[in-house]
């Protein structure tokens, strides 16, 4: 069934790290070998040995509107014909920015840059650059790319890994970083008192999706905001994963909680390399050439990503468009949570808008990172290869966020359930 995805897995062993260019990609964590793709189509991957799968990662986030729409790629194709990379301003990136602010009311200035991890690092080192203060505060289990002050107690795929903290990290950097438990104002607050004056921000994914979707219990966002005002640093939101994703100004719009700064990238590129940080136009005037914090990138704002963004946010604007997509989550969280409870499997289900998890646990609630490692890895990973036989492409680890698209209708859905359905029956009878 993956004869040549296997083939080319033992090329590319010899190729790459671990045969992939990023971690997840390798299916470690579920025991058998990644599929290669050859192309794409609305809600639908297909391989290279001619198998056909419903999608359920796109692209880790991006893919909002399905696979190859039509005014993406046209958006690409007439941008392209007149150049690919100028490495100068065009009028492109005002169109994307002003869409992007349109939506994000809290980012009156803008800076676009190549990917998420780069709008994190920079939105972290523009904090600190703003208050004058070394040390950031994470949350467990949260994941904001790869740099090393993020890389304490990460998510992701350094949870699915079950990597410790990474070495290569300087010790006295990784000092700077204190993480605390997601959703426990308490330890937050405690943090605060025991670092008075020394915290330049809060950094969080206002829904967590990097360890499995998690959702913000009532009032932690607001006890973040309070926070971070009483102890004078700065609000940090990662959206990347779930900007223009829960809704057209993403969690903050969502929540009604404005940050200082917001982390974009995923669905601002459409599908191509795009990031972004912005925010309160007195902070953002310290990025340079405005101001002396530096930060640069040659492929910043380049045209094809910004057509593919501009295509994508103005997709995401028809209307009905976060209807449809909450209709389909529900019917799909109905479906699950049926299945469920027909096998009697235990399971977790927490979904915001598009983005959801099922956890194999007997947890009430997943509403952390360790809530959310109480489940059942070895029974997500035979999960997930079920659901790959037949034809399903699951994110391959507990702690990543299924995402699905406005290209998943009707039929999707029901094949998807049928299949969970035999899924869920095979891992009872293998028990
Ligand atoms: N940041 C993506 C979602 N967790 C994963 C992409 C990757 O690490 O390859």
């Amino acid at each position: 069934m993956h004869k040549k995805s296997q083939e080319l897995f033992e090329k590319a062993k010899n190729i790459f790290p671990g045969g992939v260019n990023s971690p997840v990609r390798a299916f470690k964590s579920v025991g058998c070998s990644p599929i290669y793709i050859e192309s794409s189509s609305g809600a639908y991957l297909y391989d290279v040995d001619g198998n056909e799968y419903i999608d359920y990662i796109g692209s880790w986030g991006p893919m909002i509107c399905g696979h190859t729409h039509p005014k993406v790629l046209e958006a690409i194709n007439e941008t392209m014909q007149k150049g690919i990379s100028f490495g100068a301003c065009t009028e492109l990136e005002i169109d994307l920015a002003t869409l992007v602010q349109q939506m994000f009311p809290s980012i009156e200035i803008i800076r676009f840059v190549t990917s998420g991890t780069e709008a994190c690092m920079s939105a972290i080192r523009l904090a600190r650059a703003y208050t004058g203060r070394p040390k950031i505060i994470k949350f467990a289990g949260c994941y904001h790319g790869h740099y090393d002050s993020f890389l304490a107690q990460a998510g992701s795929g350094v949870a699915t890994l079950g990597l410790p903290d990474s070495p290569g990290v300087l010790p006295n950097l990784a000092s700077e970083t204190i993480t605390v438990d997601y959703n426990n104002l308490e330890q937050l607050e405690k943090a605060f008192f025991q670092n008075p004056d020394s915290i330049a921000a809060v950094i969080v994914e206002p829904v967590v999706g990097n360890a499995g979707c998690i959702l913000p219990k009532p009032g932690f966002l607001e006890g973040l905001r309070d926070l971070c005002d009483k102890y004078l640093s700065l609000l940090v939101f990662d959206e990347v994963m779930t900007g223009f994703r829960l809704s057209l100004g993403g969690a903050q719009e969502k929540y009604g909680i404005k940050p200082d700064l917001t982390t974009l990238g995923k669905i601002i590129g459409g599908g191509l390399p795009v990031g972004a940080y912005g925010g309160r136009a007195d902070i953002m005037k310290m990025v340079a050439p405005e101001g002396p914090m530096y930060q640069a990138g040659t492929l910043a704002g380049s045209p094809l990503g910004m057509a593919a963004g501009k295509a994508t946010l103005e997709l995401i604007q028809e209307k009905g468009f976060y209807e449809k997509l909450e209709h389909i989550g529900m019917t799909l969280e109905k479906g699950i949570r049926q299945i469920a409870d027909k096998y009697q499997i235990p399971i977790v289900l927490n979904r915001c808008g598009s983005m959801l998890s099922v956890f194999f646990t007997q947890a009430e609630q997943v509403y952390d990172y360790n809530s959310a490692k109480t489940s059942d890895a070895h029974r997500f990973a035979k999960f997930f290869r079920l659901m790959l036989e037949r034809g399903i492409y699951l994110p391959p680890s507990q702690f990543e966020a299924w995402f699905f698209s406005s290209a998943h209708n009707e039929t999707e859905i029901v094949k998807t359930l049928k299949a969970i359905d035999e899924s869920f029956e095979q891992l009872v009878l293998e028990n």
